[in-house]
């Protein structure tokens, strides 16, 4: 395939955009290239620069998740538009969002909307530091929670893939209060809650990790972490922008049936627009500024075309639960047919799934944490495979430290040619 057009806007872009991008993943520097820059997509398809057509397993990282401009959110958010597009004031369809939200997740009674995932887990963090009284948290090594200070350390998507898991400009004054933990590894944690009796506010996890490739919780560790939060009062916060309302409409607490205190949104919840939330039980979330100590606030928080557009991924998401089990029957082909061509292929791998998180790991043991998942993401195994799709117009994250993205778009032929594509790529890598 031919990227010509991509790469002319690519260099023109890295002179006024540091690294050509906004957001550092997008730049493959993990795998090498210029970067693709799309013109528009649809459905599952995303047509770039230079007219190339793609079977699109990022889908903008997770939100799409009924393909590209479906028509209900375009719809909403063109008509919301013309009544203005920002106010700074209360509006309806902010509350109307709200009680949908709460009403598909348990748990929780009132929610916080703000504009990024990043946004919603430093304040989430804020809140479980100014609920309990207490400074220190705790984060597992390879859980991404954004790009605030206190997550950057040992965090996994961008920064793993940058091999710099701790970001310069985060101080030691920061650092001190990030605690450590090893993801599926419920005596290091019990250890650590030892070793700071009554100093920790929070644990902060993706119930189902997303950011080391996809790593799901081994038999008992988050009803493990639910009892040690309860027993030491802490609070537990799932951080679920990436497997909320993707996983299943109540995400993972209704996946795996345990409650967080706080649970974090982004992604599926802003249909694509900007959006990020975090939610809990009234007791928790009454502590929030106007009523409450603990200041948080955003200009554009409850945009009304990105409630729009969210309130409109949200409602159809509620109406149409069978899309949870098309887009779980759809990852669940993927993952036999390709450790079927793996296989034959003589390809070393591990392939995790939850639902329509998947991830193909290059490696025979078992992938359970980030030293897993950093052995079997290196040397250029998964580089060549990347390009090796790519060249057949199979586009997934351009980073062995993501998951494949599934969107409810996919025909049986996509699923098709992607196999076949699998086939072909991996028969480079042996
Ligand atoms: P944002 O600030 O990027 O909206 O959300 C941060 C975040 C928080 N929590 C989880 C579990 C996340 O996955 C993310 C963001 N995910 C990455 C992709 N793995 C965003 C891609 C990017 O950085 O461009």
């Amino acid at each position: 395939m031919i990227y010509k057009r991509s790469s002319a806007l690519f260099l023109e872009a890295k002179n006024v955009l540091p690294g050509g991008v906004n957001s550092p993943v997008r730049a493959f520097k993990a795998v090498g290239g210029d970067p693709i820059f799309v013109e528009r997509a649809k459905g599952a398809y995303l047509y770039d620069a230079d007219g190339n057509k793609l079977i699109d397993y990022i889908n903008s990282w997770g939100p799409m998740i009924l393909g590209h401009a479906h028509e209900a959110i375009v719809d909403a958010v063109i008509s919301k538009t013309k009544n203005g597009t920002s106010f700074g004031m209360p509006t309806e369809i902010e509350t109307e969002i709200a009680k949908l939200a709460v009403g598909m997740v348990p748990g929780i009674d009132k929610i916080r909307f703000v504009n990024s995932g990043t946004e919603a887990c430093m304040s989430a963090v804020r809140l479980a530091r100014g609920f309990t009284g207490k400074a220190k948290i705790i984060k597992f090594a390879g859980c991404y929670h954004g790009h605030s200070d206190s997550f950057l350390i040992q965090a996994g998507s961008g920064a793993a893939t940058f091999g710099e898991p701790n970001s310069p400009g985060v101080t030691a004054g920061t650092a001190k209060d990030t605690l450590l933990a090893r993801f599926n590894d419920l005596g290091h944690v019990a250890e650590i809650i030892n070793q700071y009796p009554n100093e920790i506010a929070c644990i902060i996890l993706e119930p189902v990790a997303g950011n080391m490739g996809c790593i799901p919780p081994v038999e008992g560790f988050l009803e493990g972490l639910r009892s040690m939060c309860t027993d030491h009062d802490i609070l537990l916060v799932f951080d679920e922008v990436m497997t909320g309302f993707r996983l299943a409409a109540g995400g993972v607490q209704e996946l795996m049936g345990v409650m967080a205190d706080i649970v974090t949104f982004g992604k599926v919840i802003g249909g694509g627009l900007p959006v990020g939330a975090f939610a809990a039980r009234a007791e928790i979330m009454d502590h929030l500024a106007p009523d409450g100590p603990v200041y948080q606030a955003g200009t554009l928080s409850g945009n009304p075309l990105a409630m729009a557009a969210g309130y409109a991924m949200l409602s159809h998401l509620n109406q149409h639960p069978e899309v949870y089990d098309s887009m779980d029957t759809k990852t669940a082909r993927l993952q036999v047919e390709f450790a079927s061509v793996l296989s034959k292929n003589s390809v070393p791998h591990t392939i995790n799934r939850v639902g329509s998180m998947i991830s193909i790991h290059f490696s025979e043991a078992p992938v359970v944490n980030f030293e897993s998942a950093a052995k079997a993401a290196a040397g250029d195994t998964f580089k060549k495979f990347f390009h090796g799709m790519l060249d057949q117009g199979i586009y997934i994250a351009p980073s062995g430290y993501e998951t494949w993205f599934i969107c409810d778009a996919l025909t049986r032929e996509d699923l098709d040619r992607t196999i076949e594509a699998c086939d072909l790529a991996s028969k480079e890598l042996a």
